[in-house]
């Protein structure tokens, strides 16, 4: 018999060949040898003419998500928790701290007085504005003030911290490519020497993608462009450095969804997570359906055909995925209905 990791225990029994019942010498010398037949192995991926996403579409309803999160301010303070964010576990990653396979998001709350300390880290991070008016986050010691649907970023092993000197609760949305470092085994993360790092100036624009700025910049693009039949007017988030994207492995966008529309069945390899700035609609992903309202978050898995319907008013729609890493790769891909 073959023994430690046993062949015939090893994975998909229908498909694989019985040259071990015929070989075991053979198949006891491969495994002693770290040596693996892919013959054994290979017709799972022959089988499988496009990505089969282990990601489910899921809808976190930001008011169960609220309760919850608020709840936890009795239990434990930002300090005590290092950051106190409820993540976004995605149902078909399992204990993964995982929102997609490469992305992470979590809802982060920052009750009145708090200050989240000092660290760095190797993943790149952003906030996405919820709740709240007023608290900062500092990069460097540089701070900017957030308010609702502003875009906040933290780049890769820059310092920061969080500070709530209002009298609300802040909550915002976490957006970390920590899962793909992760996977790359690349964690890195060190904790500042004092509680604060000293700040180097009083308020920062740089870090900021003002909700103000970029809602204004939406409206302009619904005035003097053409809706796009899958996405409406939608605009990527970019560096003003480089013109890419803001961060190397994030790629961020926002949409705008006019009244009534009803986009055209489309699909990308990216997969990606949605959180809702403004309106009422579904998103039909695949056979289910995302109802979605203000501040909802929701996934579409890699490849996953969806089509939004909005409903009464215009539908703002934030979004971001790790798109950038794979143009970067020529990996990514789309399938609009002519395709
Ligand atoms: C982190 O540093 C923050 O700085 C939020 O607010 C979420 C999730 C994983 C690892 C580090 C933050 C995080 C995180």
């Amino acid at each position: 018999m073959v023994e430690k990791r046993n062949f015939a225990n090893r994975s998909h029994q229908a498909e694989k060949t019985d040259l071990w019942k015929e070989y075991p010498d053979y198949y006891r010398q491969l495994e002693d040898a770290h040596l693996w037949p892919l013959w054994e192995e290979i017709h799972k991926f022959t089988a499988r003419p496009s990505p089969r996403s282990k990601v489910l579409p899921y809808l976190w309803q930001y008011k169960d998500a609220r309760n919850l999160v608020l709840a936890s301010a009795d239990m434990l303070t930002a300090e005590e928790a290092e950051r106190r964010v409820l993540a976004l576990e995605n149902p078909g990653l399992e204990h993964r701290l995982a929102t997609t396979q490469t992305m992470y998001a979590g809802y982060q709350l920052l009750m009145p007085g708090e200050i989240a300390p000092t660290h760095r880290h190797s993943p790149a991070a952003f906030r996405f504005i919820l709740e709240g008016e007023g608290a900062y986050t500092a990069v460097n010691g540089e701070k900017t003030i957030m308010n609702p649907g502003d875009f906040v970023v933290t780049p890769s092993w820059a310092w920061h911290d969080h500070g709530n000197e209002t009298d609300i609760p802040m909550i915002w949305l976490d957006g970390l490519d920590w899962p793909l470092v992760n996977q790359l085994g690349l964690w890195f993360f060190e904790i500042y020497p004092e509680f604060q790092h000293p700040p180097i100036k009083n308020s920062g624009s740089t870090l900021n993608y003002t909700y103000k700025s970029t809602r204004t910049s939406l409206d302009e693009m619904q005035g003097s462009q053409k809706c796009d039949s899958c996405y409406g007017f939608k605009m990527r988030y970019t560096n003003p450095a480089n013109n890419e994207d803001v961060m190397p492995t994030i790629s961020a966008f926002l949409q705008l969804m006019p009244e009534g529309f009803s986009s055209e069945p489309y699909r990308q390899t990216d997969a990606c997570i949605y959180s809702v700035v403004e309106g009422h609609g579904c998103t039909i992903v695949n056979d289910v359906k995302l109802e979605w309202g203000p501040k909802d978050a929701f996934v579409i898995p890699t490849w996953a055909k969806h089509q939004h319907f909005v409903e009464s008013s215009d539908a703002i729609l934030f979004s971001f995925s790790d798109r950038g890493v794979q143009e970067k790769l020529g990996l990514w891909r789309e399938q609009r209905p002519n395709d």
